[in-house]
């Protein structure tokens, strides 16, 4: 009896021993062969890099270890608060006005002497004569008022006639939405160099960023290499281009644009045009007809007049030239990273009676921002 229950012991302990054996190669399957990490991580790897197993569990980690680096170009920053995220840059020429200012306002007595320097400041950058004296007259009956004052009151008062002499309560949208079935359409404008081409092609991957559908109309015809350069910025930003040969009409290649625009139902078409200005009456010719023969198609939402910020009083020459062709909806201001002064934005507003709507603060495709007046000013101010 003791046999035959030792026996069935035994047995029971062989079977379970065999079934044991049979899943253990199945068990030994599921973790990955032990070389195989190494595949991926470096043979330098420290040893707290972890198993892939332990990485693929991890349900969000495995794309920040594995993901390659997102295509810059695919993920613009939103439009909004730009200015403030590029402020530095805007800073770099600007903090000389501001501080300047500053140090004069807060002197103990301010005599006709330290009025006349904070006249000359003013004047140094651009800001313009009208406006300079606006703003001296109102800084001189302030300074009075509040007689001894703290460097906050002094910051908080200049901050204040800056802003009133920019305008915080205009209206500097663009418009780009599509309307009544069809796209928006901007024009571009401004003297050759000053960075149209460009401003076509950050605004489009703003635009696109941002979830609109974007077509470039290479309207500047003159020189192929213009077109060309119109036609990379759409390739690197996801925007449809449309260019005529060389040489070709202007108006004819702006108007194919705004028709192949509406066909394809984009959100906006944005038209680069040239900027020759060697003979003004030529100009005035050429932008005319392309802003008439587009209309036949349906109104021109924004005419853009983009100004180098670097050139100063020159830039407000031209301004007042392509204000006389064409009605101008906006000023962008490109190069104000570069050696501007800032007070261009105060005097070309009141040249042209138009807000400027937009800023260019570099080269790269996403140094393009709205304009807003206190993040400026505040930049102004350091
Ligand atoms: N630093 C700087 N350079 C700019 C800016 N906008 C345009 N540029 C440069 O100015 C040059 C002329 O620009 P482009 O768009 O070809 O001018 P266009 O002739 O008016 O079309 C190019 O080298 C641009 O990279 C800007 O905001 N800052
Ligand atoms: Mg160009």
């Amino acid at each position: 009896m003791e046999f035959v229950a030792l026996g069935i012991v035994l047995a029971i302990f062989l079977v379970a021993a065999f079934v044991a054996f049979l899943k253990a190669p199945t068990r030994r399957e599921l973790p990955p062969p032990a070389d195989s990490p190494t595949v991926e991580a470096p043979e330098a790897a420290p040893p707290e890099v972890r198993a892939p197993e332990e990485v693929a569990a991890a349900p969000v980690e495995p794309v920040v270890v594995s993901a390659p680096p997102a295509p810059a170009l695919d993920v613009p920053p939103p439009s909004a608060g730009r200015l403030v995220r590029l402020r530095a840059r805007l800073a770099r020429s600007e903090g000389t006005l501001g501080r300047s200012l500053l140090s004069l306002l807060a002197r103990d007595s301010i005599d006709d002497d330290t009025w006349d320097e904070v006249e000359e400041t003013l004047l140094t950058a651009d800001v313009g004569v009208a406006a300079t004296r606006q703003i001296v007259d109102n800084l001189r009956t302030q300074v009075m008022v509040l007689g001894a004052r703290t460097p906050d009151q002094v910051r908080t008062l200049l901050r204040d006639q800056l802003l009133v002499a920019i305008g915080t309560d205009v209206d500097r949208g663009l418009k780009t939405l599509p309307h009544d079935d069809r796209p928006a359409v901007v024009l571009m404008v401004g003297v050759n160099g000053t960075g149209k081409t460009t401003t076509c092609g950050k605004l489009a991957r703003s635009l696109v960023g941002d979830g609109r559908t974007v077509l470039l109309g290479a309207a500047d015809t003159f020189r192929a290499a213009a077109a060309d350069q119109l036609t990379t910025w759409a390739e690197r930003v996801g925007a449809t281009v449309v260019r005529g040969p060389e040489g070709a009409d202007p108006a004819s290649v702006a108007f194919d644009a705004v028709k192949a625009g509406a066909e394809q139902h984009v959100d906006a078409v944005l038209i680069d045009t040239a900027g020759r200005l060697h003979t003004k009456q030529g100009l005035m010719d050429e932008l005319g007809k392309v802003k008439r023969v587009v209309e036949r198609q349906g109104p021109v939402d924004e005419v853009l007049l983009v100004l180098d910020a670097t050139t100063g009083q020159n830039g407000l020459v031209q301004a007042r030239v392509f204000a006389e062709v064409a009605e101008i909806t906006g000023i962008v201001l490109t190069k104000l990273d570069g050696t501007a002064k800032g007070g261009i934005v105060i005097a070309v507003q009141r040249e042209l009676g138009v807000p400027v709507k937009l800023v260019g603060l570099g080269e790269g495709p996403d140094d393009l921002a709205p304009f807003e007046p206190e993040a400026f000013v505040d930049a102004l101010l350091g």
